[in-house]
Formats: C-alpha cells, sequence, structure tokens
C-alpha cells in the first residue's frame, strides 16, 4: 500500500483489506459494516456517547418515517433537503395516505414532540441525543464513510433553550465536547463558521469543524447550529417564562458521523496498514509466540499465562496460528494493534517480553512484572505522539497569504487538479501565470495541497469571487483569531478571516 503516491487507492485497499466495510453492497452509497470495523465504530462512539452522557445529553430514538407536512413545515429546511429526500409512498400495493419520509436527519421528526414535551422554564433546557440511520441522496459522488446514502452512525443532538444566549452557551459546550472527542482520536480540527450560503438549512448560524486529510482536501467532521427560533416559530414550540408570558425556545442541533472514523483511518494509517489510538482498537495487545524446537511448551504457557493476566485489562489476542512471527507481524500491523509482545526462549530466561508500538520502528525489552504500567504510560505517550503528528502535518499545510500573486498560486494548483479526473466544476481557474511561479514551490503547492489563510471583507460578492478565482471553497470565518488585514479580492479592510480549501 502506498498511501503518498495514491491516497484514495490507498483508502479503498485499507478498508477491504483491513476489514471495515465492505463496499459491495448492491445499493449506490450504502455499505456493509464488518465485523472488525463495526468494533472500532462501537468503541469510538463510546467515547462520544460518555461525553454526552456527562455532560446532561439524555439519549432518546425517534422514528425513521416523517410524515410529509411536518417535513414540509420549515421552508428554509425543506429548501435545503429537497433534493436529498428518500420518499416511502406505497404499503404493500397500496398507495400511502400520507407520503412519508426516510430521515436526512430527525428536526421534523424531534420537534412536533418537542412541542407537546416543553410546557413551562422548568423544562427547559432540553438535550437529547440519537445515534441512528440516515438518508441522504447525495449526488456528488459517493465515498464509503465520507459520502453515504445512508449514514449509518448519525450522531445528532437536538437542544431546546430559553433564550438566544442560552443556546449560543450550548454551541460553545458543544464546541468542547467535540474538541475533547477528536482529542481522543488523535484528529486535530478547524473550526470556522460556515459563511452564510454554507450554513444548515434552517440555521441562523453553523460552526464546522474540519480536518485536513492526506490528499490536502479538508472533510467536514463535524457541524453545530444554532437554529434560533426559526424552528420553535415553524413547529410552535413555546414554554411560560417566569413572568407567565408565552415565548418560543431557542434551539442548537450538532451532529457527526462515521466521517469521523473515515478521518481517523485516513489521517493516522501508514502503509502497512492502519494505526488506531488504543481507546478504540477492537485488538489493543497482540502476543506473538517466537516458538523455537525444544521450548514450544513452556513458550506457549507462558504467553498463555499472559495473556490471562492481562485479559482482564486490554484487549487482547494471542496468535498461535502456524504462520511464521513475520506473516503475523503484517496481519496484526494491518489491524493496527497498538502493542505487539513477542515472547521466544531468551525472554523467558530474562523474565522479560519484548513489546513494540505501532506508530513507531522499536523494540523494547519490559519485566515481566512491569508490563501493565509499561503499556499504561505509552498508550499515552502513543496517543499524544499521534494527535502531535498529525497536527503538525495538518499545521504545515496550513498557509498565510493576502496578495492576489498568491491567489494567482492557489489557481495554479487548482489548474493543475482539473487533470485529476476526480475534480470538476473549476472552469473559471486557467489563467495561465506559469512565469511567475518557480517550478519547485509551484510543485511542493500542488503536492501538498495547502489550505489557505487569509481575509475577506465578508461581501458574498468577494465570497463567491474568491471561491470561482482559486477554485477553492471558503471553510468559514476563523473563530479565535485576530480579525485584522485586507479582504484578498477587493482590498478592503477585512474583519474577518478564513480558510480556502479544496474540500470533500
Ligand atoms: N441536524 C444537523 C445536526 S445533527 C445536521 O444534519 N447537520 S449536518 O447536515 O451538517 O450533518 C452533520 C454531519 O454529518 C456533517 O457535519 C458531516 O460530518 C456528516 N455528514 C453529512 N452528510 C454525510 C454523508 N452523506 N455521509 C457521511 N457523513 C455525512
Ligand atoms: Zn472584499
Amino acid at each position: 500500500m502506498d498511501k503518498d503516491g495514491s491516497f484514495s487507492e490507498w483508502y479503498n485497499d485499507i478498508l477491504r483489506l483491513a476489514g471495515i466495510v465492505d463496499v459491495r453492497y448492491p445499493v449506490k452509497g450504502l455499505y456493509v459494516w464488518c465485523p472488525f470495523g463495526f468494533k472500532i465504530r462501537r468503541y469510538t462512539y463510546e467515547i462520544l456517547r460518555d461525553l454526552l452522557d456527562s455532560t446532561g445529553h439524555k439519549e432518546t430514538y425517534f422514528p425513521l418515517l416523517i410524515p410529509e407536512q411536518e417535513f414540509m413545515k420549515e421552508a428554509e429546511h425543506i429548501k435545503g433537503f429537497q433534493d436529498e429526500v428518500y420518499w416511502v409512498t406505497k404499503g404493500g400495493l397500496d398507495d400511502l395516505d400520507i407520503p412519508l419520509a426516510l430521515r436526512p436527519t430527525s428536526e421534523t421528526a424531534i420537534y412536533p414532540i418537542f412541542k407537546l414535551w416543553i410546557r413551562s422554564h422548568a423544562d427547559l433546557p432540553i438535550l437529547v441525543y440519537q445515534i441512528v440511520n440516515t438518508f441522504r441522496y447525495e449526488t456528488k459522488g459517493t465515498k464509503p464513510l465520507i459520502r453515504n446514502r445512508e449514514i449509518s452512525s448519525f450522531k445528532e443532538v437536538h437542544t431546546a433553550h430559553e433564550s438566544y444566549e442560552d443556546a449560543e452557551e450550548q454551541v460553545r459546550k458543544a464546541t468542547e465536547i467535540y474538541k475533547s472527542f477528536f482529542k481522543r482520536l488523535c484528529i486535530p480540527i478547524l473550526i470556522s463558521k460556515r459563511p452564510d450560503w454554507d450554513k444548515f438549512a434552517g440555521a441562523d448560524y453553523t460552526i464546522a469543524l474540519d480536518t485536513i486529510m492526506p490528499d490536502g482536501k479538508t472533510l467536514q467532521i463535524g457541524t453545530i447550529h444554532n437554529l434560533k427560533d426559526n424552528f420553535a416559530r415553524t413547529f410552535g414550540i413555546t414554554y411560560e417564562d417566569k413572568n407567565g408570558e408565552q415565548r418560543y425556545v431557542n434551539q442548537t442541533c450538532y451532529g457527526i458521523s462515521e466521517r469521523c472514523i473515515a478521518a481517523m483511518i485516513s489521517i493516522h494509517g501508514d502503509d502497512k496498514g492502519l494505526v488506531l489510538p488504543p481507546e478504540v482498537a477492537p485488538v489493543q495487545i497482540v502476543i506473538i509466540p517466537i516458538i523455537k524446537k525444544d521450548h514450544e511448551l513452556q513458550i506457549i504457557e507462558k504467553c498463555e499465562s499472559i495473556k490471562n493476566r492481562l485479559r482482564t485489562r486490554y484487549r487482547i489476542e494471542l496468535d498461535k496460528s502456524d504462520e511464521r512471527p513475520g506473516a503475523k507481524y503484517y496481519k496484526w500491523e494491518l489491524k493496527g494493534v497498538p502493542f505487539r509482545i513477542e515472547i521466544g526462549p531468551r525472554d523467558i530466561e530474562k523474565e522479560s517480553v519484548t513489546i513494540s508500538r505501532r506508530d513507531k520502528n522499536e523494540k523494547v525489552s519490559v519485566k515481566e512484572e512491569d508490563i501493565e504500567g509499561w503499556i499504561e504510560e505509552e498508550s499515552d505517550k502513543m496517543v499524544y505522539d499521534l494527535y502531535n503528528k498529525a497536527e503538525k502535518e495538518m499545521f504545515s499545510r496550513i498557509i498565510e497569504y493576502d496578495s492576489s500573486e498568491e491567489i494567482a498560486i492557489a489557481q495554479e494548483v487548482c489548474r493543475e487538479d482539473k487533470s485529476d479526473s476526480s475534480s470538476q466544476n473549476h472552469d473559471s481557474c486557467n489563467t495561465s501565470i506559469d512565469s511567475k511561479i518557480d517550478e519547485s514551490y509551484k510543485i511542493d503547492k500542488i503536492n501538498k495541497r495547502y489550505v489557505y489563510k487569509t481575509g475577506w471583507c465578508g461581501k458574498e460578492s468577494c465570497g463567491t469571487e474568491i471561491e470561482d478565482k482559486t477554485g477553492l471553497k471558503i471553510l468559514g470565518e476563523i473563530i479565535d483569531e485576530e480579525k485584522a488585514g485586507r479582504c484578498v479580492l477587493c482590498g478592503d479592510e477585512s474583519k474577518i478571516k478564513i480558510y480556502l480549501a479544496k474540500t470533500y
């Protein structure tokens, strides 16, 4: 496998070879989770559940089917989703009286019930979530775990509050929760406020979390929406405040999908296969007996006894198959097992074992009685190292510019991209500026596919022209940044710093 050579080939290979998903299901955009992949999903979503449960969120379940009249209530929401909804129109041979939408997301399933649940300020805030499948008839190319038509692992939170300020506060809390979540997956993120034309359908504003994938394109791996009272007005969700007056609630919703697993696999994986943070690894330790003649029984016994000792604390496998040790290493490296313990005659003599860490190329001899302590410490170090490596890589791909000269370089990147058949719609970026760009600099840019940071005056007309000219997308206003600068297009003073990127 050659990750740097062709990322997209590497990605498809690893999904298959490591047993994450089977893409051969005969409906476009629907994928089968294989047993190993499903375990990664389980441990990953356990983190999410844990973070939500410990911050006052309650898990619920709302139905998959949404009656047409509820779905059609919120004008902006419909506009945003009408092209993506699957409809159920028949029950057996009969036409249904009321067509039913397969949820593309659950606002219109949940909010009519919020209306029934919420009476007074004492009922607020409400924070519920569900982890369900949703369906979106995606027309952009589908890609396993990244752009599904059945999103199998959609975690959606829906909240209701007394005031707009409370909703804003919830957006901040959600951002912190998502930061912790991605930190535990060792995924660095960029946080920005999406431009108005790119916000969630029906929202007041959208905060998005993106990460940079190995091919330099950004992937949106989470979004947090302040819905203001937009849906409350549509669905009539009111409460009686302390003075006995009826008021609309203010709402937020925020979601994460299996894209978090796509990002984790892509960012940490290498040419040997998966690299997984211990917390989500289905197998955390593998023991490999190094059998030498005459010692077989003794070695196997030692392996069994160490396994039994460790298995109360770790997900552990002992590989007693007939394969050669080299073949076993290869197999478990592909699966991203964080720690490999080898035990041979020499180790037994020394009352030690030989341990190696998946993300490092070294073997360490550890005293038998110290194994737990060592693993504990190295687990923390591994998480720290994985995160820092990924973050360093991410920052190395972000460059700041504020001249049109450098926009031209972005254009050049874009022009080169047109030769790669996967990209389309960038007809406006064919200006020739070869003479102005140093060749090696240009090639470096193209290979790394930079994300740009620049100024924007905030005018939509400038925004669309920046996108057109560069063939890149505005991710949004960078949160928590000094804002001074100039609009890269019109030169006006800019209040806003933005990221520009090629996106998934
Ligand atoms: N109701 C809101 C919050 S739950 C909502 O639906 N937001 S969303 O449309 O932005 O989706 C939430 C997240 O799901 C996105 O940020 C993105 O990471 C992920 N997502 C969206 N569409 C797909 C898809 N087709 N396949 C996989 N993941 C997706
Ligand atoms: Zn401008």
